[in-house]
């Protein structure tokens, strides 16, 4: 569940409600050549359909059935998003919703098709089928109300409804059959791996059990033979409660939000990036991190949010990503989503529920040169670290060197840890380079308000 099956390769990105017509085609013109590992994709499966809400993007978290059918696409453009996407070698990572089903005192039918009803005391969702036997029995949430509110008991977080989503039954075979026939359908299309949403909110014993149960991965879509899925764990540890990262290493890699608190808390003040990695704060080891700026929660404020950099303040999150790709820890996810003036404001529409297209301006990049550092890079340490409140800078073993001023200049020489020679920036593609002499040291000079930053590697990043 280690290996996220794309060659070594270091990134993905999640394109946050995008459709699986721009997915496919986003492989295709960028993200293979940009060396992208794969991209995070919103839940595919079939989910509740909330018009009284406006179609909010949260819709997508109150799954109906296992069917491949959602706001994105259908199943046939689930499929083909995968191959064409496996075929650029590029990954596809699912945001798999398997901890619940809808909220209670939800009806109707979603869009697949299945009918589904969670009032009063039914659980009844034909389309899987689930019906209230599947649902954790109200005596094993110790709380007033059956919903999640004590996060100092694990029984509470797990067992209890999170904000009132019904709450399947992991420790049944039943469930745990479903569950994984849902991730071996997506194991024979090809999907590379998952994100487990909510995995703070279920045992560990049984993700696991439920693991257990996989198929490897399709050698017809690019796998080599026993390959595994790669699995991340939702799981929101900020020293706050019972539940700690740990418990999940034995089943993948886990999201670790401390980093987001870190890395803003860093770039408002450049001294506190020595000590990112805390492991005094009982951050996960980095190869079981799995990293990021911002999510799709904390940049609207939900799950908690709070003190993270967002798009919101340009300058601050170039700087943020920017550094979090160069830095050595953890697997790195970067963000890409839409514009929003509202926390629950679904996708661009064309009226209603209908997701309007990815329109692709002219230079349509973004961050290419951050990816390819990242994978020129990786598997060697950050050295050389420089850092005196306003500028850092480190060397990334001999092949790789990094460096950002907070107040858009500097000018210094330092140790690059690199073979004597000229190196070009890829940040301005090229337009700025740095001259190391016999020693290793180089004058490093940015003078860039907006964009300063420098990275080099030997060799090129490429
Ligand atoms: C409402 C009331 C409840 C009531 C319930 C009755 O608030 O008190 O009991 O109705 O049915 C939406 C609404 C929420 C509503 C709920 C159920 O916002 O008000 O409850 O639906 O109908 C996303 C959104 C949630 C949304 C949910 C389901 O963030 O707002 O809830 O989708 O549509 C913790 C967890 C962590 C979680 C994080 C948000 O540890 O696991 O909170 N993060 C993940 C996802 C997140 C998603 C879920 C989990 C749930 O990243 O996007 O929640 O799948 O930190
Ligand atoms: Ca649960």
């Amino acid at each position: 569940f280690y290996d996220p099956n794309c060659n070594g390769k270091q990134v993905m990105v999640h394109l946050f409600e995008w459709k699986w017509t721009d997915i496919a085609a986003e492989c295709e013109r960028y993200l293979a050549g940009a060396g992208f590992c794969g991209v995070q994709v919103s839940p595919p499966m079939e989910h509740v359909i909330l018009p009284e809400n406006n179609y909010p993007w949260w819709q997508r978290y109150q799954p109906v059935s296992y069917k491949l059918y959602s706001r994105s696409g259908s199943e046939a453009e689930f499929i083909d998003m995968v191959h064409r996407c496996n075929s650029v070698g590029v990954r596809i990572y699912v945001d798999a919703v398997v901890n619940h089903m809808t909220g209670t005192g939800r009806s109707g039918i979603a869009d697949g098709g299945s009918s589904y009803n969670a009032n009063g005391d039914a659980r009844d969702f034909p389309g899987v089928p689930y019906s209230a036997e599947h649902f954790t029995p109200r005596d094993q949430c110790p709380s007033g109300d059956g919903n999640v509110n004590d996060y100092s008991n694990p029984s509470n977080v797990r067992n209890c409804y999170l904000v009132g989503l019904t709450d399947l039954y992991g420790k049944l075979d039943y469930v745990r059959e479903k569950v994984a026939g849902y991730f071996n359908q997506l194991i024979q299309i090809g999907v590379a791996g998952i994100r487990i949403d909510a995995a703070k909110h279920m045992w560990p014993e049984d993700i696991s059990a439920t693991l257990s149960r996989l198929t490897d991965l399709p050698t017809d879509q690019g796998f080599p033979a026993g390959s595994k899925f790669y699995v991340f764990q939702e799981v929101i540890d900020q020293n706050d409660g019972a539940i700690k990262v740990d418990e999940y290493y034995n089943t993948g890699y886990v999201t670790e939000f401390r980093y987001c608190s870190k890395i803003a808390w860093g770039i408002k003040d450049y001294g506190q990036l020595s000590n990112l990695i805390d492991y005094g704060w009982g951050m996960a080891r980095s190869d079981r991190a799995f990293i990021f700026t911002d999510n799709h929660d904390n940049q609207r404020g939900h799950g908690g949010g709070g003190n993270v950099i967002t798009h919101e303040s340009p300058r601050d999150y170039k700087q943020a990503v920017a550094y979090t790709l160069a830095q050595d820890y953890g697997f790195t996810r970067i963000m890409s989503s839409y514009y929003f003036t509202n926390t629950d404001q679904g996708p661009p529409s064309n009226g209603g529920y209908s997701t309007a297209d990815v329109i692709i301006n002219g230079d349509g990049s973004c961050g290419g040169g951050w990816v390819e550092f990242r994978n020129a890079v990786v598997g060697t340490s950050m050295e050389n670290y420089w850092n005196n409140g306003n500028a850092v800078a480190f060397s990334r073993g001999n092949k790789g060197f990094f460096a950002m001023a907070k107040q858009g200049s500097m000018s210094e020489s330092l140790q690059t840890g690199l073979p004597a020679g000229s190196y070009c920036n890829i940040i301005d593609d090229c337009a700025s380079s740095i001259q190391v002499g016999a020693d290793g040291t180089a004058q490093i000079s940015i003078n860039n308000y907006e964009e300063p930053i420098l990275a080099v590697c030997a060799g090129g990043c490429g």
